[in-house]
């Protein structure tokens, strides 16, 4: 290959764009919930020589030759995953979040059928019904809330069931910061003859680590994406029962998508492997404690959180005794160099681009070593910056100790 180039040589202003970014991530302080780095492993195995194939099927039945050393790949992902989980079946091969949901829903309806889902608002995800979504133009999604408190109420989420009868109820979320009661949902969905589907593209890490309950032995259906909580490449994955493996194979392949992305399908199984060691355990309890920490802070500063605190390993800030939005509170964070996003909160007054809150998570910032005492810091400082927010000096100042506080844990360049 003596025609093509390292990166390096080859194009310096994209090799000097990620020598760019990857600073500003050593530099700065992660609070995006959904967001994590990825070990080098699992980097290195995403930039490899499997990037080049196409492998069309499933391991033993591909449309391509060639494809013996990608079969062996595929099939350790997927026997990793199952032990993960302790599922009874796994399809790897789903590109990311949303594609794997629309897979899923391809499986078990067809369109015009009625699915309940949580709104969008109330800490559900876009695929999960929403109008200006797939899943909420193809399918009639009737969507259920949180209560007064911030949390679901499973008697109101039977009683939207009973009256609707859905053929398929989802459970899972963007922004939520509680325990899910899966057995209950199945029991709800049983009462009126639903398909189970659970989401836990956020809590997938969580539940793989045994901090948070898993919907594996209730539900017909989970999906998950592998880039959060699991801390893995980019990516999706649809577990099952045996019953609907053929399903769902076959929604991914044909019915979704082509051929799978070997190298990050090998990327995943790095990630699984991970998963499957004792410290990925400790790493999840870590999340937790350092979620718990920051709400209770933040609490202790005035305030208000979703719900009242975490289960997990993020939170909703409800903004509005701040006096301050959720996108103001975004580019104030920047300019400290913390990333967060914002967010609605339930029955939000403000518009969704300006909402009143802030979702904030601690997988990312756990990974690279903060604990409580590194999560009280971080807290104070983006109390200091929301009451500065128009004070560029006092921000500038808390940059540069943000800086410093995050040269003492580096996340790659060790
Ligand atoms: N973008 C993801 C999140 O932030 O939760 C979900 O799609």
């Amino acid at each position: 290959m003596e025609n093509i180039k390292s990166l390096s040589s080859f194009d310096q202003e994209i090799f000097d764009l990620i020598e760019k970014e990857t600073k500003r991530q050593e530099d700065e302080i992660e609070l995006i919930a959904s967001e994590n780095y990825a070990s080098p492993a699992v980097l290195e195995a995403m930039a490899s020589s499997l990037n080049n194939k196409y492998s069309e099927g499933y391991p033993g039945k591909r449309y391509y030759g060639g494809n013996a050393i990608i079969d062996d790949v595929e099939t350790l992902a997927i026997e990793r995953l199952k032990k993960l989980f302790g599922a009874e079946h796994a399809n790897v091969q789903a590109l990311s979040g949303s594609p794997a949901n629309a897979a899923v829903y391809m499986a078990f309806l067809e369109p015009g059928d009625k699915v309940l889902g949580l709104k969008l608002d109330h800490g559900g995800h876009l695929s999960h019904g929403h109008s200006v979504n797939f899943s909420g133009r193809l399918y009639n999604f009737v969507q259920y809330e949180v209560a007064e408190n911030g949390v679901i109420d499973m008697e109101k989420v039977r009683e939207v069931a009973l009256k609707e009868k859905p053929k398929m109820i989802v459970a899972g979320f963007s922004a939520y910061s509680r325990d899910l009661d899966w057995k209950k949902f199945k029991e709800i969905a049983d009462e009126v003859g639903a398909y189970t589907f659970a989401d836990i593209a956020h809590i997938a890490g969580l539940i793989a680590g045994g901090c948070l309950s898993s919907p594996v032995p209730y539900f017909d259906v989970v999906s998950s994406t592998t880039h959060k909580t699991l801390r893995g490449p980019r990516g999706a994955f649809i577990l099952c029962k045996e019953q609907f493996a053929k399903q769902i194979d076959r929604a991914i392949f044909p019915g979704m998508q082509g051929g799978p992305h070997d190298h990050i399908t090998a990327a995943k199984a790095v990630a699984f492997k991970e998963a499957l060691q004792p410290e990925f355990k400790i790493y999840c309890q870590q999340i937790i404690k350092n979620a718990k920490t920051m709400a209770e802070k933040f609490m202790e500063l005035g305030y208000e959180i979703v719900s009242g605190g975490t289960d997990n390993h993020l939170m909703v800030i409800d903004l509005r005794n701040k006096n301050i939005s959720g996108l103001e509170a975004e580019k104030a964070l920047e300019k400290i160099g913390v990333s967060v996003s914002r967010s609605t909160i339930p029955n939000d007054p403000a518009p969704p681009m300006r909402p009143s809150g802030v979702r904030i998570g601690t997988p990312a910032i756990t990974t690279r070593g903060f604990e409580e005492q590194e999560v009280l810091m971080a807290t104070e400082f983006i109390d200091l910056a929301l009451r500065n927010k128009d004070d560029e000096k006092v921000l500038s100042e808390i940059k540069e100790k943000i800086k410093e506080l995050c040269s003492k844990f580096p996340i790659y360049k060790k």
